[in-house]
């Protein structure tokens, strides 16, 4: 049966761009599931499947819904195990947490901070008001001002990455020889930053835009299908 993937997107229904619903989506191609994108807007998400959650990701598969990415991986690596590892086993399992509190509080709070204004642009006008005001909430300025000081953090955000950088020497993944969750974790953010802004966030020679490179083909180009923005 077709699990079906809530998605997030703004105007252009097909450009989903969240970075927790790409790992979801990563994580189900992973698993070899047959998957369905349903577009989603902000607005949108509290009507979904009858109110269960204030953010997507969310999957319906059959009578289950699931919320939340991380609980997504750990729900098909339970119910799908005769299928490809999402983790690699237990300690893979507690490993993936690790790499999901490190993208959140290392890689992401960079990116929403330089893109912020160009995720506004995307969205349809009743998205733009709801987010504009609830973003300039959460940072305490307008969104204009947020991004006035990315280009003066670029090389501290590219020097944050050098564990992710010097660990690429050893192996082609973060998951090993083959991906596992912890890649699509940190390759939903850089899919993410790919979608919503032309801001260059990696030198074009940096491994860490070679191994998003590789993540990029996975799963039959699964990631490369959105072109990047313009
Ligand atoms: N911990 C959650 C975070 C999900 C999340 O923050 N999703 C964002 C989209 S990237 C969202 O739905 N935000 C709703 C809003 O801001 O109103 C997960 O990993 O699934």
């Amino acid at each position: 049966m077709t699990i079906q993937l809530y998605d997030l997107v703004g105007s252009d229904t097909g450009r989903p761009f969240s970075p927790h619903c790409w790992k979801a989506a990563f994580a189900l191609a992973h698993k070899g599931l047959d998957f369905k994108s349903i577009p989603t807007r902000f607005t949108e998400i509290p009507q979904v499947e009858e109110g269960v959650s204030r953010t997507v990701p969310v999957i319906r598969d059959g009578d289950s819904v699931v919320v939340d990415s991380f609980a997504i991986a750990e729900y098909l690596e339970d119910s799908y195990p005769e299928r490809p590892s999402l983790f690699g086993g237990e300690g893979g399992r507690a490993a993936a947490r690790f790499v999901e509190r490190w993208a959140l509080t290392q890689v992401h709070p960079f990116i929403v901070s330089a893109a912020v204004v160009d995720i506004h642009d995307m969205l349809d006008p009743k998205d733009q008001i709801y987010f504009r005001a609830n973003r300039e909430e959460r940072f305490g300025k307008p969104l204009e001002e947020v991004i006035a000081d990315r280009d003066a953090g670029l090389a501290g955000f590219r020097a944050s990455l050098e564990s992710l950088r010097n660990m690429l020497k050893f192996q082609p993944f973060i998951g090993g020889k083959k991906p596992l969750f912890t890649d699509y974790i940190v390759a939903g953010a850089f899919q993410w930053a790919r979608i919503v802004t032309s801001y260059q966030f990696l030198a074009p020679d940096d491994p860490v835009a070679e191994w998003f490179d590789r993540c990029l083909d996975l799963h039959d180009g699964l990631a490369r299908r959105i072109p990047a923005a313009a």
